[in-house]
């Protein structure tokens, strides 16, 4: 060997090992609604293969784990999931154990009941107020009961029509609510508040930006944190510096990904700009290096309506892990450097080539070393998992999915 060649051989086992050691430490939540026949408001299109048991979810969730090796956890939505309530949890730690996946966040619903219709945590009705605080209340106690560690708050309330409600009374009744919520958690336990500029409510929502996650994460106390879904910003928002900001200020405690061409639109994570995902991905492995202690949640949140329900879970891992090991590879030392001296093309170039890098040979290695299948969407097509459950749960009808 010559010795430019046994440099380059050194080089690229270094890469190797950083790149499998950033895949390594990746890993990303799957949600239970994921797999449910979803659809618009305009309707569904069912799928045979759909699940809609809880005993479906986890079984589905297993053929994703087996396939990417990277989604030990599922979400959990208190009631499409344990209907039951707490009634409920012994049934799911027998099918965590069944299937090898553990219960991941806890989403509770405060959408779905009647009730609900001008508000859940933030309704002039302080009885309505209450009753929602109590399933925030169970929910935090079935979380602790399946040993998991993150309440997902989304709050749908907001209004519809200028003048119709106190914006300002809401926001001290959403601040009551969420530290009678918090006083319940258990230690180790996190209240991750999530935010959306939109829908249901059209006219003004309660938690709408990162600025009032922000706030309310910290008026609730020390556990909880802000949830930041990508496809939750308006068209032109800089979602790379708002995470910045979040690790800045020790208040980032997880994401929904998934991408967005106008709105919530739920599209496959980096389908349409996978150069967020990148410069996100980027402020994470930039804080890691700076010895920041990051503790950061990362959930897909997508339920497709035209893509199989696996196929399409299995292609967004896949993308994730992608762009999470492009932008692991990013020279941070040397981008330092050039960030120091403004050698401003230097420094993006440097950026952005690893974006352009396709770091796929690396990721079918990975895969090979770890007894995974080294074409996980292929290996999906020819295991019959898709067609077994077909035929298994052909001619039901759906139900126990997200907006059933
Ligand atoms: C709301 O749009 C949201 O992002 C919340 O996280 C819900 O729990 C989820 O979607 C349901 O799909
Ligand atoms: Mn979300």
């Amino acid at each position: 060997m010559t010795e430019i060649a046994a440099g380059k051989d050194l080089t690229d086992r270094a890469i190797e090992a950083r790149a499998f050691e950033a895949l390594d430490a990746f890993q990303i939540e799957i949600p239970s609604w994921g797999f449910a026949n979803t659809g618009t408001r305009f309707g569904k299109f069912l799928q045979s293969a759909a699940a809609s048991t809880i005993e479906e979810k986890f079984s589905d969730a297993a053929e994703v784990q087996r396939l990417t090796g990277s989604t030990p956890t599922m979400a959990l939505h208190v009631l499409w999931d344990l209907p039951n309530g707490v009634d409920d949890v012994e049934k799911v730690r027998l099918l965590e154990k069944e299937h090898s996946i553990r219960s991941g966040s806890i989403n509770p619903n405060l959408f779905q009941d009647q009730e609900y219709k001008f508000g859940s945590l933030c309704n002039p009705s302080a009885e309505i107020r209450g009753k929602a605080v109590e399933h925030v209340v169970d929910s935090i106690e079935i979380a602790a009961q399946l040993n998991a560690r993150d309440i997902s708050m989304w709050v749908p309330d907001g209004s519809n029509y200028p003048g119709t409600q106190s914006i300002r009374h809401r926001i001290g009744w959403i601040e009551e609510a969420l530290q009678a919520a918090h006083s319940k958690l258990k230690s180790g336990q996190r209240l991750l508040v999530e935010y959306k500029p939109f829908e249901p409510a059209f006219y003004h929502t309660d938690i709408a930006d990162w600025g009032m996650a922000l706030h309310l994460a910290k008026v609730a106390g020390p556990q909880a944190k802000v949830l930041v879904d990508t496809g939750h910003h308006y068209s032109a928002q800089n979602i790379e510096q708002i995470v910045a900001w979040l690790i800045h200020t020790d208040m980032l405690g997880g994401f929904h990904f998934n991408d967005r061409r106008y709105a919530d639109d739920d599209l496959t994570l980096g389908s349409i700009d996978p150069y967020q995902v990148f410069r996100i991905f980027h402020e994470i492995h930039a804080a890691k290096s700076d010895g920041l202690p990051l503790d950061v949640a990362f959930m897909i949140d997508q339920s497709h309506n035209l893509k199989g329900k696996i196929e399409a879970m299995v292609q967004t891992v896949m993308s994730a892990q992608e762009l999470w090991l492009k932008s692991a590879l990013v020279d941070r030392e040397e981008l330092g450097h050039l960030q120091g001296r403004c050698e401003l093309v230097k420094a993006e170039e440097l950026f952005r080539g690893k974006f352009w890098e396709d770091v796929r040979p690396l990721l079918a290695a990975w895969r090979e070393e770890r007894g995974l299948p080294v074409d996980p969407l292929q290996a999906l097509r020819d295991g019959g998992y898709v067609e077994k459950i077909t035929a298994e749960r052909q001619g039901r009808q759906s139900g126990g999915g997200s907006y059933a």
